[in-house]
């Protein structure tokens, strides 16, 4: 008995493609990382496997020995994680080759995620095969590997599904659709809409009723979460996402993204078995790797809990929620930034340095202080942070300072601090710069 026969499948499975798809994202080129490195890959897996995902994608050992002995490597992490977190299959993304199957299984995959192109563009530009020659290509050897190990889990996906026209899609996968477990419906290169998406998982369901669907959506339309969520509607269990969505070009449906939506749309069945508050510390350690910070698209992000506008920041002084309209803090981001500059009110300089700094003051003084702040914070030179600013005018002013124990704040002044937020998953408690 193969352990995939033994599971059952939970409403939503994501396959994480962050080790293959993402591993195609050119911010690893901007940063001039170009890879991540098996320690990263290993952290970046455990930190998956620990957020609850069951599926994971790797390249295909034949990429490179590089990627062959991350493979192991992986698989290991992998093993160590069972008793505490259960089985994680591991697929390897294949072309429709035996060397690249033979690699895979080798490696000790436990399932192909096959891919070929069946979009006129794909014909024409990637292999030169018509619709039969693909056909001919791929199935005898998935019907090999079936017969030899009935226990892999295979996928088949029509590259550029979204390009391709409905029948020929439907003459590839009525041939192929006996050998497999699932099939693909990837939108390669992000031209679908999500009316595309309903219209086409309508029929492909429709015309295998019996058959379970993975979904892939790339982001070029800033689609790639819509997408992935009218997939879903129409009954797509499986769907690929990447951590911060990385991946080709602008990337794929962003991991978090996803389960933050399903959130708030109620849809509480598809997070079984997901750890939600994982997520901002999962989104954390990926833009760490890439060496960025979480970027600002990012809905699970503490960009979404950061106030800048003076009307906004005393607002939020009063009640979060009156510009923090969802429960990020149970997706782990749980502070909130409030970030001092030109647009800051005296009520929150007031709370800065008397909550914060411990400086007594009262409001004629703020008010004179944020007016002094406001003139100054204009000519900051680039290293210096506008709370230096403020201390200054605190001690300009000659305001007295309580001597109390530390305690950690909710509020850090900038992001691109040394010790940020954001990196470290901690807020910055503002004392810094404290004598
Ligand atoms: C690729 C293309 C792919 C494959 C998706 C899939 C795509 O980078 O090889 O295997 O389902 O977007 O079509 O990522
Ligand atoms: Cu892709």
């Amino acid at each position: 008995m193969s352990r995939f026969s033994q599971y059952t499948p939970r409403p939503l499975e994501i396959v994480d493609t962050t080790l293959r798809e993402g591993q195609q994202t050119s911010l690893l080129h901007d940063h001039h990382k170009y890879f991540f490195t098996r320690a990263d890959k290993e952290e970046i897996l455990r930190a998956l496997i620990i957020c609850g995902v069951k599926f994971v994608e790797l390249f295909a050992p034949v990429v490179s020995p590089q990627e062959r002995d991350d493979f192991a490597a992986l698989k290991a992490v992998r093993d160590a994680l069972i008793t505490q977190k259960g089985y994680t299959f591991l697929l390897a993304h294949v072309r429709c080759h035996p060397r690249d199957v033979e690699s895979a299984i080798g490696a000790g995959a436990d399932g192909l995620n096959f891919y070929l192109g069946t979009s006129e563009q794909s014909r024409a530009f990637n292999h030169g095969r018509d619709l039969d020659a693909i056909v001919a290509h791929a199935r005898p050897l998935l019907e090999e590997v079936r017969r030899h190990h009935p226990g892999l889990i295979l996928r088949f996906s029509g590259e550029d599904a979204f390009r391709t026209r409905e029948a020929d899609l439907f003459r590839v996968y009525d041939a192929l659709a006996p050998l497999v477990d699932r099939l693909g419906l990837p939108d390669t290169v992000g031209v679908a809409t999500p009316a595309d998406v309903a219209a086409r998982v309508r029929a492909l369901r429709a015309r295998y009723p019996a058959m379970e669907f993975e979904g892939h959506f790339h982001e070029d339309r800033g689609f790639a979460l819509v997408n992935a969520l009218e997939a879903r509607r129409g009954g797509v269990r499986y769907l690929n996402t990447t951590v911060l969505g990385i991946g080709e070009r602008s990337g794929i449906t962003s991991f978090t993204a996803l389960l933050f939506n399903l959130f708030l749309e109620r849809e509480y069945d598809a997070l079984e078995g997901y750890h939600l508050r994982g997520l901002y510390p999962l989104n954390v350690l990926v833009a760490d790797k890439l060496k960025m910070l979480v970027p600002p698209r990012e809905p699970v992000s503490l960009t979404n809990r950061t106030h800048t506008a003076g009307v906004h920041q005393s607002a939020v002084l009063n009640g979060a929620s009156a510009y923090e309209a969802h429960p990020l803090d149970q997706f782990g981001v749980t502070a909130s930034e409030i970030l001092l500059g030109p647009l800051s009110g005296w009520n929150i300089i007031h709370y800065f340095l008397k909550e914060i700094r411990y400086y007594q003051l009262d409001e004629g003084q703020a008010r004179a202080i944020a007016a002094a702040f406001k003139e100054r914070v204009y000519q900051l030179a680039p290293d210096v942070p506008p709370e230096a600013v403020l201390i200054g005018l605190a001690e300009e002013f000659g305001l007295a300072r309580l001597a109390l124990p530390e305690t950690r704040s909710r509020i850090v002044q900038r992001l691109d601090s040394p010790t940020t937020a954001a990196r470290s998953g901690i807020p910055l408690d503002g004392r810094r710069h404290a004598a």
